[in-house]
């Protein structure tokens, strides 16, 4: 028997990029700090001169899908983390929004055989969504351990 899982401890050999998306960038900077305090910590290079991290900033999270598409067909990364928070307003163009990064970012994954990690909070409100981007938990640490289990475990597999 053979059993697969993804590991910790592979950070030297992961290349991993992030989509982040600057609406609600209140949140969505908290995420990425979380999550880069998370690659740091495992052994992933985060420095500006990092060669085995980048950085993809679009406009909102409806755009994350086509980006990750990008990164996720060139080939250069393992694993891909998108980071986004689509709050609930009064319109609803919240559920466009949320429909669309959902299913896009899941038909990525899937597309491509590059895992990629949905870390697109999606919350009634604005407490709500800093509660999970630190004021509580950050919720970006646990994209970035997620990241490191599924590069890892994708490379089992292969
Ligand atoms: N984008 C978000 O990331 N979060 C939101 O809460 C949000 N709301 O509520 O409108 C949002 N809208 C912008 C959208 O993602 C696109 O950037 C825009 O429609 C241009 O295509």
């Amino acid at each position: 028997m053979t059993v697969f899982e993804g590991r910790f401890t592979d950070a030297s050999t992961l290349r991993i990029a992030v989509v982040i998306a600057r609406f609600n960038d209140l949140v969505t900077g908290k995420l990425l700090s979380g999550c880069l305090d998370c690659l740091g910590r495992h052994g992933i290079d985060t420095a500006p001169s990092s060669t085995q991290l980048d950085l993809a900033w679009v406009p909102g999270s409806f755009e994350i899908p086509l980006v990750a598409q990008n990164l996720a067909r060139s080939g250069r990364y393992d694993v891909l983390i998108t980071l986004g928070a689509v709050i609930r307003g009064d319109t609803p163009h919240f559920d466009v929004v949320v429909n669309e990064v959902s299913k896009g970012v899941a038909a990525v994954a899937r597309d491509t055989g590059v895992p990629v990690i949905f870390g697109v909070l999606t919350t009634d409100n604005l407490q709500q969504a800093l509660e999970r981007a630190g004021i509580k938990s950050n919720l970006g640490w646990s994209y970035g351990l997620q990241a490191l289990e599924m590069g890892s475990l994708l490379k089992a597999l292969a």
